[in-house]
């Protein structure tokens, strides 16, 4: 049975230049994403999906993907650069407002697709990594032991990395499970990567490109209508999080807690994906535009460190009460 819901398939205009690898590779990493969500398919075909259904101009389309990784030698944002360069990205230089979280010891940056002509189809690809040498001597220990393999940097790493975003797995054996807990005592995200690796942590929808939903959507009304559904949703520092200029709104679902197989045959549901939802206000330079003239580049662009520190928590609710314990 088909896990992504249909309307999530990327669709690319005839007249551009994306490498023709970029879309099965993308559809490749959502459709594993969506094997292990199942709060996606509820959210989409239960409660977006009857909402637009009569509009036949609405294309709910992802506004980002967003991965983790641990800031190490031939690992780290650098590894992602490398694969998502080749494919048709490039890195955005945030030099202005970098992306930087000290309290979770994360950094984090994103990329966004070369050709002007696909970037409101092609998903931002937002990536951060852990600053793994701001650990504990015992949580470096966990993660060097797994990591230095890949100091090389080589075609082979690259090779590797590669071949665990498309099976959605990490390039490394499977933690113990005390390990695990270790990690998870001190950064929920480093625990998050040793188990999850380079599988996709969420999409986030963009409801600002949906006509109905979109210039008229309320983002509070929406979050009580997933509420209503029974979605579990992330209310750190409120359920709609607002950047400074009030055009950036982002809100999302506490993660899915899902069985994994530790070493030595241990199992326990820990924290995985999840869904984002976002909505990007017109800038204030296009504020007399009519609605039937709004395109992606005529909203606010980018990410929020304010918003992003809050959405970072949909995992570590997941994994509140977690795996320890049993
Ligand atoms: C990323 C959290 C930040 C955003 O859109 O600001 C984020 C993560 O949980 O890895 O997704
Ligand atoms: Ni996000």
């Amino acid at each position: 049975t088909l896990q992504l819901p249909k309307e999530l398939y990327i669709r690319l205009p005839e007249q551009c230049q994306v490498p023709p690898a970029t879309l099965p590779f993308l559809h490749q990493i959502l459709e594993r994403y969506a094997e292990r969500t199942p709060g996606l398919r509820t959210v989409v075909e239960g409660v977006m999906r009857p909402s637009y259904e009569a509009d036949t101009t609405g294309e709910l389309g992802h506004d980002h993907l967003a991965f983790r990784t641990f800031g190490v030698p031939g690992l780290g944002i650098a590894s992602l650069e490398r694969i998502l360069v080749p494919l048709g990205y490039r890195r955005v230089e945030d030099s202005d407002a970098p992306l930087t979280f000290p309290g979770k010891k994360l950094v984090a940056t994103w990329f966004t697709p070369i050709d002007p002509r696909v970037k409101a189809v092609l998903p931002r690809v937002f990536v951060s990594e852990i600053q793994v040498e701001k650990l504990s001597p015992e949580a470096q220990g966990i993660i060097s032991g797994v990591t230095s393999w890949a100091a090389a940097g080589d075609e082979a790493v690259m090779v590797q990395v590669m071949a665990a975003l498309l099976t959605g797995t990490a390039p490394w054996p499977r933690p113990s499970l005390k390990q695990y807990e270790l990690l998870l005592k001190e950064s929920e995200y480093a625990a998050w990567v040793l188990a999850h690796g380079y599988s996709l942590n969420h999409t986030a929808l963009a409801l600002h490109r949906l006509p109905r939903m979109g210039p008229s959507l309320d983002m509070n009304d929406f979050v009580v209508q997933l509420h209503g559904a029974g979605m579990a949703m992330n209310a750190e520092g409120g359920l709609v999080k607002v950047s400074p200029d009030g055009l950036l709104l982002q809100c999302s679902m506490v993660a899915d807690r899902r069985p994994f197989d530790f070493a030595c045959g241990q199992r326990r549901d820990i924290a995985a994906a999840y869904v984002e939802f976002v909505k990007r206000l017109r800038l204030p330079q296009f504020a007399n535009l009519q609605d039937s003239e709004l395109r992606e580049e005529h909203l606010r662009e980018g990410f929020e460190v304010g918003n992003a520190d809050r959405i970072f928590e949909s995992t570590t609710l997941a994994a509140k009460g977690a795996a320890g314990g049993q």
